[in-house]
């Protein structure tokens, strides 16, 4: 994408201090040096040009594991800026690569990074615990290159040949002095780049394993199965619950969208089948709140709040029934319920569960707000849905009754037992 803009100079970037500290201690910074961590590094580059997309400058981004296990990420943005930095006399780029916390508006005031990740120093921390990063960027008429050895500048950044597009091409070895592994697991990959498509509507990840693969005993070579993905969902979440119901009996056949701007931007889909488990996904910035967190607290209050509402307005609830209980409104549902925060505060033991109690009421009333209006504008919907969690309620009800009177006969099992008399 050619969408010019210059209006960031490399005078803007912050500069705060060096990669050493990244090296002596790496899991303070990707978490651990297992494979997990290794598979974090791509995330951080990925995250880089999914910000550009986010930015609305990036429609394109391909991720390749080449042989060597050498991972090479390219994007079709405005291409990382190359001018000379006022404070590190160096330019752009390389101060974004060689200085850690260097990295334009990710965290100042003019915007913030959405995508997730270490909050702008991702470049730089890849940097260091890398053998080598290899950095190529076209832009304003032409094709830049810088190298690096384990966070040290090998090859400023030079001036290669003359270019009319734009982009940012970006290649590392991870360091195995670092990592305890360099095998890449692609299906781990694969379904990261997948989740990351889905979540950014019309952003196009490409995906594809070019190492060369051991014969598993017994199995033809034409018979490996090819590691390449493309995903492009011009549907964002409502393709995504479709994939996740794929194999499901669906109740209506059109997810439920909201979307809401604003100071937390709010997006979700949801789709009833005829399962009896719920299936919620939830994510902050693009990160999956495995933990859930404020906004799942907030999306349960409001779905439970507005459809015992409609039920209560449209007499399937009578004034003697009970309220349905969340769990029944919930059974058979899939849901993926996406939020950007400024600044998310992650808690729990995993670190993936969102702490910050304002997100509550606002994703609360935006999921209130428009799922009401969905159920009242879709009435053959709703009653589907509402048959579905009646059936739930008295299943629930049911059972509970089942198990009350299980411990009743059993107690009184108990009590006419003989009893056994004790002579001292
Ligand atoms: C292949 C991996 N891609 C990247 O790492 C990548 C970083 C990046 C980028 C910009 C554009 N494309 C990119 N791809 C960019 C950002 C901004 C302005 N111009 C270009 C901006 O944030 O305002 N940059 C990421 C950080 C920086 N650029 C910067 F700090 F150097 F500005």
């Amino acid at each position: 994408m050619d969408k010019v803009n210059h209006e960031y100079g490399a005078n803007q970037i912050q500069v705060l201090e060096g990669l050493e500290a990244v090296r002596k201690r790496p899991g303070m910074y990707i978490g651990s040096v297992s494979v997990r961590g290794l598979h974090h590094l791509v995330y951080e580059i990925v995250d880089n040009s999914v910000d550009e997309a986010l930015a609305g400058y990036c429609n394109n981004i391909n991720v390749t594991i080449e042989p060597g296990n050498i991972i090479c990420v390219e994007d079709n943005g405005r291409g990382i800026p190359v001018e000379k930095h006022a404070k590190t006399g160096i330019s752009a780029a390389e101060t974004v690569y060689t200085i850690l916390h260097a990295g334009g508006k990710f965290g100042g005031d003019s915007g913030y990074k959405v995508s997730g990740g270490l909050h702008g120093v991702g470049s730089s921390v890849v940097n260091a615990l890398s053998e080598w990063t290899e950095v190529t960027i076209q832009r304003d008429g032409g094709i830049f290159q810088m190298k690096f050895e384990r966070g040290k500048t090998v090859q400023p950044l030079t001036r290669i040949g003359d270019s009319d597009k734009t982009g940012t091409k970006v290649r590392f070895l991870a360091d195995s002095e670092i990592f305890e592994t360099l095998e890449y697991e692609y299906e781990v990959l694969e379904k990261r780049f997948r989740e990351m498509a889905f979540l950014t509507k019309g952003l196009r990840i490409t995906i594809e394993d070019k190492r060369v693969r051991e014969k598993v005993e017994g199995e033809e070579e034409e018979e490996q199965k090819e590691r390449k993905a493309d995903f492009c969902f011009e549907g964002g979440l409502n393709s995504f619950v479709e994939y996740l119901n794929k194999n499901k009996e669906k109740i209506h056949e059109l997810p439920i969208y909201i979307e809401k701007d604003g100071e937390v931007p709010i997006e979700v889909a949801i789709q009833y089948t005829t399962s009896y488990s719920e299936n919620i996904y939830t994510f902050v910035n693009n990160i999956n709140t495995i933990e859930g967190g404020t906004h799942l607290e907030g999306f349960k209050r409001a779905v439970t709040k507005v459809f015992n509402d409609y039920a209560r307005n449209h007499g399937v609830l009578k004034d003697k029934d009970q309220n349905l209980q969340g769990e029944d409104i919930r059974e058979g549902m899939t849901a993926v319920i996406s939020v950007k925060v400024k600044e998310p505060q992650f808690e729990g033991q995993t670190k993936t569960k969102l702490g910050n109690s304002n997100v509550t009421g606002i994703v609360a009333n935006a999921v209130a707000d428009a799922l009401s209006t969905f159920l009242e504008e879709n009435p053959n919907v709703a009653k589907a849905i509402l048959e579905k969690c009646i059936s739930a309620s008295r299943a629930r009800e049911a059972a509970r009754k089942a198990r009350e009177l299980a411990r009743k006969k059993s107690s009184m099992e108990g009590s006419t037992l003989p009893r056994k008399t004790c002579r001292l």
